[in-house]
């Protein structure tokens, strides 16, 4: 029965509904209707009423990147619309509020944020947005902890792991875009064209392949906690001091890091991309503040884990009765949690900045500088970047020294 909206039908589809009518109304003489997904995989509408107004995202049963050469299930809105309860709960206030959804149509009626725009948007325009390293990095240590065994009971989770498992189509996009694809010429990569020579180098290293595999490895079979799975900047829309986080469909069980590690990624292709974006005057005090935000947000992660790990310890992991929770062993356990999902991040921040710029799907950042004299040696920056995280991960053992590394890229 799934039938796919459009801007003509959609008013005589939702009038019907009790969480549509109870906002805005049932003259829908009176609602405005704008079709505005900008994604990849889905159609998202904005509809106005005098009352209100409301995000309704709707799967289709193709990659609206690709098309219908490309299918895929409409079983995937279930689980965004399971991810997105877990994220209210786990990150309380950081994503949209959620007023219907119909599993056969495929169907999610929520908030309209405003006058929030895509980040990504406003990172390419050059306009800072206080509190984002705040948000982002409370989110990921909330979601990160609140979705594991550190935190759920373990039959819950286990349950919970086993529920996501259904959900095989959405994963095996980013095994394939982001895992594979960069590092071997697959049908679906573009790039830009002055980067032959650094790609050919890229994929004939093969420790550097090595450790994608491993990472993809722990990507698929490592169910930490309930991540995400695609936080980039058009995942997050922020106005001049708040933002959240949106459209959880990639969301699995996997690794802690991979959600901060993405996030990581998408900062550091914002501050690569920024000289294609405003003159000379402007840049150093740009790029410094994004580079200020990764720092942030790391250190927010880090503050909130560890204020959850001494306060939410609740789960089968690291309990009291071994570890004295005021104690300096508990601390060091934390710290030694700490660490290795740092390692992962890294790991996974490599290889998102290799997808970006090798893989099908590119983002505006880069792509939006239209001259490839000027943008293709920024992506050379992003790329010899992401593969010294790869490469070196065990090595980098702050933040800071992830930051500088982009300084030293940065210059050429
Ligand atoms: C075919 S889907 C391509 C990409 O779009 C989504 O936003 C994910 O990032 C995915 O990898
Ligand atoms: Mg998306």
């Amino acid at each position: 029965n799934y039938q796919e909206l459009s801007v003509d039908t959609i008013a005589s589809r939702l009038k019907t509904i009790d969480a549509v009518t109870s906002r805005i109304g049932t003259d829908t003489s009176k609602w405005q209707v704008k079709e505005v997904g900008d994604g990849n995989l889905n159609l998202v509408f904005i509809v106005e009423a005098p009352e209100a107004t409301l995000i309704v995202k709707q799967a289709l049963p193709y990659v609206r990147l690709v098309g219908d050469s490309w299918p895929l299930p409409l079983y995937r809105a279930y689980y965004e619309h399971e991810a997105l309860v877990r994220q209210q709960q786990r990150a309380p206030g950081t994503v949209p509020e959620i007023y219907y959804f119909n599993n056969e149509q495929a169907l999610i009626i929520m908030e309209f944020l405003q006058p929030h725009i895509i980040l990504r948007g406003k990172l390419i325009a050059g306009e800072k947005v206080a509190n984002l390293s705040e948000t982002m990095g409370k989110f990921c240590a909330r979601t990160a902890f609140r979705g594991s065994e550190l935190s759920m009971k373990s039959a819950d989770k286990k349950a919970d792991v086993g529920l996501f498992s259904g959900n095989v189509e959405i994963p095996a996009i980013t095994e394939s875009l982001v895992f594979t694809d960069p590092y071997y010429d697959a049908e679906m990569n573009h790039n830009t064209p002055e980067l032959e020579g650094i790609i050919k180098n890229i994929r004939s290293n093969t420790a550097l392949k090595n450790r994608v595999q491993k990472m993809m490895m722990k990507f698929a079979s490592n169910t930490e906690t309930m991540v995400h799975g695609d936080l980039h900047s058009g995942s997050i829309m922020s106005t001049d001091n708040d933002s959240r986080i949106i459209d959880p469909e990639f969301a699995q069980y996997g690794p802690m890091g991979f959600d901060i590690g993405m996030l990581t990624a998408n900062f550091l292709m914002a501050y690569f991309s920024q000289p294609g974006h405003r003159s000379q005057a402007d840049l150093s005090d740009y790029q410094g503040w994004i580079l200020a935000t990764i720092k942030e947000t790391f250190e927010h992660f880090y503050a909130e884990f560890r204020h959850l790990w001494n306060t939410e310890r609740t789960g089968m992991l690291y309990p009291a009765s071994l570890f004295e929770d005021q104690g300096q062993s508990s601390a060091a356990a934390c710290d030694d949690v700490l660490d290795h999902i740092l390692q992962d991040a890294i790991s996974i921040c490599g290889i998102e900045m290799h997808r970006r710029v090798l893989s099908l799907a590119h983002n505006a950042d880069f792509e939006s500088i239209e001259d490839t004299s000027i943008r293709a040696p920024l992506e050379a920056r992003n790329i010899m970047m992401g593969a010294e995280l790869i490469l070196n991960a065990e090595n980098i053992k702050d933040i800071s020294s992830l930051t500088s590394m982009a300084e030293r890229f940065n210059t050429g």
